[in-house]
């Protein structure tokens, strides 16, 4: 397993936690989704073979977001 912090753009409500928790909740291979909304991060721990970052960015803009890894 692999915790991957990723910025995700246009997080504005607790809706949006829902959205993004139900769409990364439903990859396999994602083990737990943590949003932080006023920070606009989401926390992923994934396994990175069947659930790799592209995947999760994928996940999300079917969702309607962009995201890419955060800087560190
Ligand atoms: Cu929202």
């Amino acid at each position: 397993m692999k915790e991957t912090l990723l910025q995700v753009d246009g997080m504005s409500c607790p809706s949006c936690i829902r959205h993004i928790d139900s769409a990364l909740g439903q990859l396999a291979g994602v083990e737990k989704v943590e949003v932080k909304l006023r920070e606009g991060t989401v926390l992923v721990r994934h396994d990175a073979s069947s659930a790799p970052l592209p995947a999760l960015v994928d996940a999300l803009r079917d969702a309607g977001y962009e995201s890419r890894p955060h800087a560190a």
